[in-house]
């Protein structure tokens, strides 16, 4: 009884703020090691004129834009697993080594990116940049969404909130990041575009998308565009544009391969001669040991 009384009031909050302590630190470290990550690829990278980078704070009409470039750059083609094949995410494959710079150089031109890096950590070349702005407020209450999940965030709104406004989440100030593309958006290789105004006249924005990346797309195409960059069908098939699928693509995991076959005695005809020899002497040795 002594014992698990000591436990209970003594052993077992020490654990538990030693735990706490250690994974703040862990986080801290694993922060630190993808920002070098990053870096570092980010100066691996060697951008070309034919590149286009969709570039948002996160929560503002990014995979909304990928599809439309995907529409546009294509001919309408779907059949894709996921829109990360066609323009990935460029911090996330090189901070978590996803994808390295050089993995990139096999993409065709235009190669279209994915990003969410404000404007001084953007490479800078000779390419283009579509930003989208979105309403600072619409932002907080998609990316508190998103925190919650997929990122496990246990908190209420008014806590997320006042870590937002406090630039207190991944890729920091909604405000200096809107603020640092803002300067630029008359620059000639940037296009400034409003999540406002793709929802309410997309046929409009296709047009000056056309023009801005000089891509050669008839009207004759817009109505299939807009359907196919619609909420409604986007929704309809989230897998090829959600996070997690993106992200377990990415990382070499395949879709559909965890109900997989099912049956008996695959392992004999898949295993080579020399490998079921291996099994066999080390079953016998094990049956031995035992
Ligand atoms: S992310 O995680 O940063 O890549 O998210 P992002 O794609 O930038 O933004 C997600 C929000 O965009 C909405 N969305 C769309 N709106 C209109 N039309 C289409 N086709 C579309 N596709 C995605 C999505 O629903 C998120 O907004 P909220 O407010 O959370 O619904």
């Amino acid at each position: 009884m002594f014992s698990k009384n000591l436990l209970n009031k003594v052993t077992l909050p020490v654990l538990k703020h030693g735990g706490d302590l250690l994974r703040r630190m862990i986080g801290f470290q694993t922060e630190a090691l993808q920002w070098i990550d990053l870096s570092s690829g980010l100066m691996e990278f060697v951008p070309r004129p034919e590149d286009i980078f969709i570039v948002t704070y996160p929560r503002s009409g990014t995979t909304l834009m990928q599809m439309v470039l995907h529409q546009l750059t294509t001919d309408g083609n779907v059949e894709f697993a996921h829109i990360s094949e066609f323009s990935p995410f460029l911090d996330r494959s090189l901070a978590h080594h996803l994808q390295s710079a050089s993995d990139f150089e096999d993409l065709p031109n235009p190669r279209v990116f994915k990003s969410h890096l404000g404007y001084p950590f953007i490479p800078k070349g000779a390419g283009r940049y579509i930003y989208v702005e979105r309403d600072g407020k619409d932002v907080a209450v998609s990316y508190f969404h998103f925190y919650q999940s997929h990122l496990g965030f246990q908190g209420n709104f008014s806590d997320f909130f006042d870590l937002f406004l406090r630039g207190k989440v991944m890729y920091g100030s909604w405000f200096e990041h809107a603020a640092g593309w803002r300067i630029h958006q008359k620059d000639n290789n940037v296009l400034y575009l409003q999540y406002a105004d793709l929802k309410q006249d997309m046929e409009a924005c296709l047009q000056q998308i056309i023009d801005f990346c000089q891509l050669n797309v008839s009207q004759q195409r817009f109505p299939q565009i807009l359907e196919q960059c619609s909420f409604e069908y986007m929704k309809q098939n989230e897998d090829k544009f959600d996070h997690i699928t993106g992200m377990m693509l990415e990382k070499g995991y395949q879709k559909s391969a965890f109900i997989r076959s099912g049956k008996m005695s695959s392992g004999k005809d898949y295993l080579t001669k020399s490998q079921i020899t291996q099994f066999d002497q080390a079953l016998t040795k094990y049956s031995l040991s035992h």
